[in-house]
C-alpha cells in the first residue's frame, strides 16, 4: 500500500510523475468540492505537497489530523503557518541551497537590467528607433557602485559573489550581524542609504511585511535602485510604485509582487522598472533538484529516518 498524500496546487510535471510513482497522491487543485474532498481523505492523509501559494493554513491541518509532513517545492515557507505545524506536531520541509545559483542570476540581471536598461536599449532597437534617432541614451555602470544585500543568507551570499565580480562593493543588513568581512548597516534605512542598490533577499512572512517602506525607499534616492528577488509582501507595492512614478528612486528590477500573478498594470507602464514573472528559480535543471528535494524528503520521513531539510 502506497501512503496517501494531498498534493494541493499544480507542481512541476516531472516532481508530480516521481509522487506518483511513490505515493498514493490526490489534488486538491482538482477537486470539484474541496470541503468533501478533504472529508474523504482525512482518515487517510499523511502528507502535503505544496509549491508557493495556497501553501497551507491551520485549518488545512486541522482537517486533515493524521498528517505528519508538508514537504514544500521552494525555500519559501511563508504561505504555511509554521506556527500551527509545529503546534501540531507536523514537519515542515523545504528546498534549500539546491536554486541559490538560479536566484542569483536572476537577481544580477535584474540589477543589470534596471541600471543598464538592455530590455528597453532593445525594444528601442527593435522599434527602429536607432536608425531614425541615433543611440540609445546612456545609462548606468554597475563598476564601483555598492548593492547593499538586504538579508545576507545562502542566496544572498551567492549575489555578493556574482556582483563582487562586476566590481561592486557588498554591504548588509540582517537581524543579526554575521561573521563575515562585508560593511553592516543596523537597519533597512542606513543600508538603503548607503547603497547605490537595494537587493533584497529576506524571507517574506509578517516579520518583514513592508520592510522597504517610503522611509528606505527615501533612504536610497532618486539615484538609488531597488531588487527584489525575494517577496512582493517584503516592499510596500504602492509606494514603491509612487515612488518609481515620480522618479523619486533611479529604478527597480523586480521578479516578485504583493499578489502574484496579478501585477498592478500601472507598472507596466514605467520605463525605469524592469519585471520578471518569478522566474528565480525557474530552469529545469534547479526545478528538477527542487523536486527531488521534495520527494526525498518525503520518503525519507516514511521511511523513518529524519528528513534532509527541516524547517520546523
Ligand atoms: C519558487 C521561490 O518559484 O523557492 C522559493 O521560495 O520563490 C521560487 O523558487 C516558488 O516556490 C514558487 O512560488
Amino acid at each position: 500500500m502506497k501512503t496517501e498524500i494531498i498534493v494541493t496546487t499544480q507542481i512541476y510535471a516531472p516532481t508530480q510523475e516521481r509522487l506518483d510513482k511513490e505515493f498514493t497522491c490526490h489534488k486538491l487543485h482538482e477537486a470539484a468540492d474541496r470541503a468533501a474532498f478533504l472529508k474523504k481523505l482525512a482518515p487517510t492523509v499523511r502528507a502535503l505537497a505544496t509549491f508557493g501559494p495556497p501553501g497551507a493554513d491551520a485549518q488545512l491541518m486541522d482537517v486533515l489530523p493524521k498528517l505528519e509532513i508538508i514537504s514544500n517545492f521552494g525555500v519559501g515557507v511563508d504561505a504555511i503557518d509554521l506556527d500551527a505545524a509545529k503546534k501540531r506536531g507536523i514537519i515542515v520541509t523545504n528546498t534549500p541551497d539546491v536554486l541559490n545559483d538560479c536566484v542569483a542570476d536572476t537577481a544580477m540581471a535584474l540589477t543589470m537590467n534596471a541600471m543598464r536598461k538592455f530590455p528597453q536599449a532593445e525594444v528601442y532597437l527593435r522599434a527602429g528607433h536607432w536608425a531614425a534617432k541615433g543611440g540609445y541614451p546612456l545609462t548606468t555602470s554597475l563598476g564601483g557602485k555598492t548593492m547593499g544585500i538586504l538579508g545576507l543568507g545562502r542566496i544572498g551570499e551567492a549575489i555578493a559573489q556574482r556582483a563582487q565580480a562586476f566590481g561592486m562593493k557588498i554591504r548588509y543588513h540582517n537581524r543579526n550581524k554575521k561573521d563575515i568581512a562585508y560593511p553592516y548597516d543596523a537597519d533597512a534605512v542606513a543600508l538603503a542609504k548607503n547603497s547605490d542598490v537595494l537587493m533584497v533577499v529576506t524571507p517574506g512572512g509578517v516579520e518583514t511585511d513592508k520592510l522597504v517602506n517610503a522611509k528606505v525607499l527615501d533612504a536610497l534616492g532618486p539615484k538609488g535602485y531597488l531588487v527584489n528577488i525575494a517577496r512582493g509582501s517584503v516592499v510596500d507595492e504602492p509606494v514603491l510604485l509612487k515612488y518609481l512614478q515620480q522618479k523619486k528612486i533611479a529604478g527597480a528590477g523586480l521578479d516578485v509582487f504583493a499578489d502574484e500573478p496579478r501585477v498592478p498594470p500601472a507598472f507596466f507602464t514605467l520605463d525605469n522598472a524592469v519585471l520578471f514573472p518569478h522566474v528565480g528559480s525557474a530552469t529545469t535543471e534547479t526545478r528538477t533538484a527542487m523536486g527531488n528535494l521534495q520527494v526525498d524528503n518525503l520518503l525519507a520521513h516514511f521511511a523513518g529516518k529524519a528528513v534532509l531539510t527541516r524547517v520546523v
